[in-house]
């Protein structure tokens, strides 16, 4: 899919006018569930990228599992584990998986990956701008519809200075910056001066696929760090934490093979004390829901980037929209208890008009 986005967004590894996606539509014999997983068109998050993750499924993924019972999640993974990395791609049977497994069940997807209550906090992803005016008043907005916490993207030239202007505009927001990737151990001196800003934490300042430099860094600096791109796997996290290379992990389940990893990692951190919110990544909301669902989990202690659809979306491909809570004790989703699974699928005549390529089974 080619998912038109209301404006694009900027970072660090360049603009996003549209969401390449991959919708999974998938069937056990007696229900259907719909899955999403979004590596973006171009591997510029991640070495991944939609019609790579497409092919992976068409031509591996799906013929090595197809007709096959697995009964555990566990037993899902000893089948994918046959192929390396191709994360995302396996992301999309994985978190198919849980949705069948939830919709048997009758429970909500929350619930059935055990979630601790029936919501999710969240915060707002703010790209690079043209103007510093432009940003003031995006975050003045963000603040004003709620979000728990401002995550702004930084890159040479939107970076100290613009943290400065932000901070005299905002002394007390909570405030985070994602690099993604941008930044080396050189820039040590730079991170060091950032201490002064008061961030909640910085997410991923060095390379995508780094663990150790990330371990330096963070042994220099006060500020937290927040690993993202480097987080690929349940080893990665295990890794990562006994290297020292972060105080948080956002967890996305495409980038970590899905909904089985996700959880996995989330034990992991919170019996290590580190600490988890759930990553976005451009999702329509069908995607949002399985975030929402991830968010509901006791150890996600910071406001996630659980995004509302007009945050990004003129039109959504997925409905209905969540169910967003404004005002003082907003800021975050309420998950619906009353659907098995979760509620979202894709609206027909958007579903045509923005697909570009299609397999089946049949
Ligand atoms: O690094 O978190 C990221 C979007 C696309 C690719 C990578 C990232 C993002 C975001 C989106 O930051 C934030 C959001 O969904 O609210
Ligand atoms: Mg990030």
């Amino acid at each position: 899919m080619a998912i038109p986005l209301e404006q694009p967004f900027r970072t660090a590894f360049g603009a996003v006018d549209t969401t390449h996606s991959v919708l999974l539509c998938a069937d056990d014999g007696e229900r259907e569930v719909w899955s999403e997983t979004t590596p973006l068109e171009r591997p510029e998050y991640s070495p991944e990228w939609a019609a790579g993750t497409f092919a992976c499924i068409r031509d591996w993924i799906a013929p090595c599992i197809l007709g096959q019972e697995f009964r555990t999640p566990g037993e899902l993974q000893v089948a994918l584990s046959r192929y390396k990395g191709n994360e995302f791609a396996k992301a999309a049977i994985d978190e198919a998986w849980w949705l069948l497994s939830a919709t048997a069940a009758g429970e909500p997807l929350y619930r059935h990956i055990g979630g601790s209550q029936d919501r999710a906090e969240v915060g707002v992803a703010i790209g690079i701008q043209d103007t510093l005016a432009e940003l003031l008043d995006k975050i003045r907005d963000a603040m004003a519809a709620g979000a728990r916490r401002i995550k702004l993207k930084m890159a040479p030239n939107w970076g100290e200075s613009m943290l400065e202007a932000v901070r005299d505009a905002f002394p007390d927001v909570v405030l985070h910056v994602d690099c993604n990737s941008h930044y080396r151990l050189d820039d040590l001196p730079m991170f060091k001066r950032m201490d002064r800003f008061n961030l909640a934490m910085i997410e991923q300042p060095l390379s995508h696929d780094d663990l150790l430099d990330h371990a330096v860094l963070q042994r220099s600096i006060e500020t937290p760090v927040c690993l993202d791109e480097s987080i690929t796997s349940v080893d990665r996290a295990r890794q990562a934490i006994a290297a020292g290379s972060c105080k948080y992990i956002n967890i996305k389940p495409g980038r970590l093979g899905g909904i089985t990893n996700s959880l996995a990692v989330h034990n992991l951190c919170a019996a290590a004390g580190i600490g988890n919110w759930i990553g976005g990544m451009l999702e329509t909301q069908i995607g949002v829901a399985v975030g929402a669902a991830l968010g509901c989990l006791s150890n996600v202690t910071y406001p996630s980037d659980i995004c509302r659809s007009g945050d990004f979306y003129g039109e959504d491909l997925a409905a209905p929209e969540l169910d967003f809570r404004r005002g003082a004790d907003g800021g975050l989703f309420v998950v619906s208890a009353a659907t098995p699974g979760i509620m979202q699928k894709p609206d027909e005549s958007r579903l045509a008009r923005w697909t570009i390529e299609t397999a089946s089974a049949e």
